[in-house]
């Protein structure tokens, strides 16, 4: 098709990369309650447990691979450089297969001060009262947006969702806000929408057309 493609991806197209999704049975979350590490309640009350979290995280994301479906968008990034990929995802396997990539909930190899909100890159293992490089603030913590947090770029990402001609979301499972909505906000632009996933998501009956199956197989399929 002719126009502009916004792809939304999230955990199941790095499952095949080997880093487990969030909700799926046997996922982070069935495991580790959200409560626990991915709020800044969590983090105010035990730093410790919350960098431990990432710190485990971002080792297996370092030790991951890129799989079939990143370099997949990549290729069609390449030959369709105004294709946008936003994802929720906090690895870094986009970049690493050579997409430009939004990062809407952070990023593991990042670092903030929660003082003055200088970014830097985060060393492999971070602790807790680790000071701030540009501010001394002893206030480090990860670059990752938790919940009850506001996701980054969102006024740039609602731009191209109200100028894509095809909204096509990989590997979530629509159980997470505002990502959740952006297949309606493109749909009120005229997009049309395509789902990609193992299985159908929470939001499957808002979407025009699916291919159900692995990523590293329908993303290229859907690519190439
Ligand atoms: C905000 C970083 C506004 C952490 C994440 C109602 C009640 C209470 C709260 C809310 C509510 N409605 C909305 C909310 C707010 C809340 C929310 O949505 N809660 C949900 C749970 C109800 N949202 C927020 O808090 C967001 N912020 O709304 O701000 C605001 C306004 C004003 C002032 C302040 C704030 C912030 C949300 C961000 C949270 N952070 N991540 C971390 O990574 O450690 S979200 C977390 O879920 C994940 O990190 C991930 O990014 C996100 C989405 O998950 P998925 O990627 O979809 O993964 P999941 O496991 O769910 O699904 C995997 C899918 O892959 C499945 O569909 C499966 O079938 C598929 N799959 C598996 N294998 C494969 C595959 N597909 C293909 N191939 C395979 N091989």
């Amino acid at each position: 098709m002719d126009g502009k493609i916004v792809i939304l991806t999230g955990a199941g197209i790095s499952a095949e990369s080997g880093l487990g999704t969030f909700r799926d049975e046997d996922g982070l979350w069935t495991k580790v309650p959200i409560e626990e590490v991915a709020t800044p309640e969590a983090f105010a009350r035990n730093p410790a447990k919350v960098h431990d979290f990432y710190n485990m995280r971002r080792v297996r994301a370092a030790e991951a691979q890129p799989n079939a479906a990143h370099h997949a968008l990549t290729r069609l990034q390449t030959e369709r450089p105004e294709t946008v990929i936003v994802t929720q995802n906090v690895d870094a396997l986009h970049e690493r297969a050579g997409a430009r990539v939004i990062h809407m909930h952070g990023e593991l190899c990042r670092a903030l001060c929660a003082a003055c909100d200088h970014r830097w890159d985060a060393p492999p293992e971070m602790s807790p009262g680790a000071a701030c490089p540009a501010c001394g603030a002893p206030k480090a913590r990860p670059d990752i947006v938790w919940f009850g947090e506001m996701p980054y770029h969102m006024e740039e990402i609602a731009g191209h969702l109200r100028a894509a001609d095809l909204f096509v979301a990989i590997g979530t499972s629509g159980a997470v806000y505002p990502a959740a909505g952006f297949v309606e906000e493109a749909r009120m632009a005229g997009a049309e929408t395509l789902e990609l996933n193992l299985n159908r998501s929470d939001v499957s009956a808002a979407f025009d057309a699916h291919a159900l199956g692995p990523a590293s197989e329908i993303v290229p399929a859907w690519v190439d």
